[in-house]
């Protein structure tokens, strides 16, 4: 007797659940239809950036700041920016230029590095370039280091560097250097 009573209040629990999941699915139903703008804005989905030679100079034993150069192409229409760059290898990853000051060459910090559209920059020694701040350890020849670049508009992707000992055989030019004499 007691089962049965119970039997039933099961079936009424059950009816009443489909009940409720029904009227629930012809709601959000209703709201579904289309209304107001589409929420994508197409201008700006931004394609990844060709990486084209990433490499990381590879510096004596004890020195604890080196540089990253890599030749950024970029598919887009509009200009990206470059804002930061991150690796496990050191305390700080930083986006610096090369100025030329009072025929000294300096290296300064800056906020961003911008690839033109459709077009190309160049992150090389004498420029543009990457510098690991505090190596956690030494590096060595052929390693590979990954950094993570972020760009404006939430664009970001990982890249793989190479460790190289780059003797520079033939300067392209001549740097006037400040020796101190
Ligand atoms: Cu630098």
């Amino acid at each position: 007797m007691t089962k049965k009573i119970l039997l039933s209040i099961m079936a009424l629990a059950i009816m009443t659940a489909v009940m409720a999941c029904d009227s629930k699915n012809k709601a959000s139903g209703a709201q579904k239809k289309p209304s107001g703008p589409p929420a994508e804005k197409k201008a700006e989905t931004l394609k990844p950036l060709m990486i084209v030679k990433p490499w990381i100079r590879l510096r004596p034993p004890g020195m604890k700041v080196t540089g990253g150069f890599v030749k950024l192409e970029n598919p887009n229409n509009s200009p990206v920016k470059l804002i930061s760059a991150e690796s496990d290898i050191c305390e700080a990853t930083e986006l610096h230029e090369m100025i030329h000051e009072k025929n000294v060459m300096k290296m300064k910090k800056v906020d961003s590095i911008e690839v033109p559209a459709n077009g190309t920059m160049d992150l090389k020694p004498g420029g543009y370039h990457l510098m690991f701040i505090n190596l956690k350890k030494p590096l060595k020849a052929d390693q590979k280091v990954t950094v993570k670049f972020s760009y404006e508009k939430g664009l970001s992707q990982t890249v793989t560097f190479n460790v190289k000992n780059n003797l520079m055989k033939k300067p392209a030019h001549k740097m006037k250097m400040d020796h101190g004499k």
